[in-house]
């Protein structure tokens, strides 16, 4: 390593070199193991009908909503290519990403040829081209989302499989936290003797439910997205789960609990995966639980622009919280750099500024290309005021620093290393 101080006109330089080869550690993805099969998207079809396309391409066809689900996933994919690509320039973020992507995989976006671009995809096995993602975006590790909720997902981990050491897993409990109602009578049917009421014995049931799928899949930290209106303390069944069954499980095994906060599901019903908005989180509840859970670890990101600042300001107050990354419609290059420059200002390096969110494998590829280049801004930024004090940036000290965002804050967060 160099430990040679930069001269300030080669700041931005060593940065950008350093940001876009430091190897990065995806901290939330919706990939999977080929293991699971049909639940691992890739290629040019589920590039094109990513939900944040399909809600951008609703705005110019005027299909209605029913006959558009009726399609099959290439007539819809001919639709969005048609819309968002073909009849006017795909300048938005996501239709970007899929051109970076293409771009990135050796294709060439200028004939803008479907038909040529499907027909690359098939040499490919789902197992090779993985190793193909990773290596393109540059990510040494990743988690899934894994839910025994998912019926198809739940029989794989039943029966077993090789795991793949880059791909960790994360256990989702949505449907645990936000639907208790439905979810009850699920658990009951797997031989947990649950009561709708909550009582004692249902909220140690829940316990043994989360220990024996913590185990089974390996988690590395528990999950739930949760509205805006979420609340806490409150008498609602998600948080009195929270809090007797959620929270301590997560203290006895050691792992953190991620938060997303501020998703306003099915704001359009009719557009199905790609009909939920935002809506500004009550960050007193966050405040709340940090304070009365010191024990617990809070893995949290938000989903409005409006929350980013108080974020930073309880991770200024709460050693136990850790802010992530900038999703859905917080991952647009003017909105990472804000938050990113208003995260590094407030809380320095502890923080992990982004993670990808991929659903569509190749996605891996566009969204840490494109993130890599606007932290690398602002980080280049930083460390000139740095050199502008008299303080000796090295080169050894930025790459020390970068591990940490990519990855290593986060490690350290959750106890895997000092
Ligand atoms: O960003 C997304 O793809 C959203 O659909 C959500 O899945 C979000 O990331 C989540 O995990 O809830
Ligand atoms: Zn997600």
């Amino acid at each position: 390593m160099n430990a040679a101080v930069i001269e300030p006109s080669r700041i931005d330089d060593v940065v950008e070199t350093i940001v876009a080869s430091t190897p990065i550690v995806d901290i939330h993805t919706h990939l999977y193991d080929p293991a699971f099969g049909e639940l691992l998207l890739w290629g040019v079809d589920d590039l094109l009908v990513y939900h944040y396309l399909v809600a951008e391409a609703f705005r110019y066809h005027d299909l209605p909503a029913e006959k558009f689900w009726a399609l099959s996933k290439p007539q819809q994919a001919d639709l969005i290519w048609e819309e968002l690509f073909l009849r006017r320039s795909p300048i938005s973020e996501a239709c970007r990403g899929v051109l970076t992507t293409l771009q990135a995989l050796g294709l060439d976006v200028r004939r803008r040829d479907l038909p040529a671009l499907r027909q690359w995809f098939k040499q490919w096995k789902a197992e090779d081209f993985i190793t193909r993602c990773l290596e393109l975006a540059g990510v040494k590790s990743l988690c899934m989302t894994n839910s025994p909720f998912d019926e198809v997902e739940r029989l794989v981990w039943e029966k077993g499989f090789r795991r793949d050491e880059r791909l960790a897993a994360a256990l989702r409990i949505d449907p645990l936290l936000m639907a208790w109602e439905e979810t009850a009578p699920v658990l009951a049917r797997w031989g947990y003797s649950v009561d709708p009421a909550l009582n004692g014995k249902t909220i140690s049931e829940v316990r043994r439910f989360l220990e024996a799928w913590s185990e089974r899949i390996k988690a590395r930290y528990l999950m739930v997205s949760l509205p805006p209106n979420f609340d806490f303390p409150s008498d609602s069944a998600c948080a009195r789960l929270l809090e007797d069954a959620v929270l301590p499980h997560c203290r006895d095994s050691g792992l953190p609990i991620a938060l997303m906060l501020g998703v306003k599901r099915q704001v359009n019903p009719q557009l199905r995966g790609a009909g939920d908005g935002v809506g500004l989180s009550n960050l007193g509840a966050l405040e709340r639980l940090c304070a009365r859970f010191p024990q617990n670890k809070f893995l949290v990101t938000v989903l409005a622009r409006e929350n980013q600042h108080e974020l930073c300001v309880l991770a200024r107050k709460f050693r136990n919280l850790h802010v992530f990354g900038c999703w859905w419609f917080m991952n647009v290059p003017g909105l990472v750099e804000e938050t990113t420059r208003m995260r590094l200002e407030l809380i320095g390096l502890s923080v992990t500024p982004q993670h990808s969110d991929a659903r569509v494998l190749d996605q891996l590829i566009y969204k840490w290309q494109h993130s890599r280049r606007v932290i690398a801004g602002v980080l280049a930024e930083k460390y000139s005021d740095l050199a502008r004090t008299g303080w000796a940036v090295t080169e050894a000290e930025i790459r020390r620093d970068v591990e940490g965002l990519f990855g290593g804050e986060f490690e350290r967060f959750c106890g895997n290393r000092s």
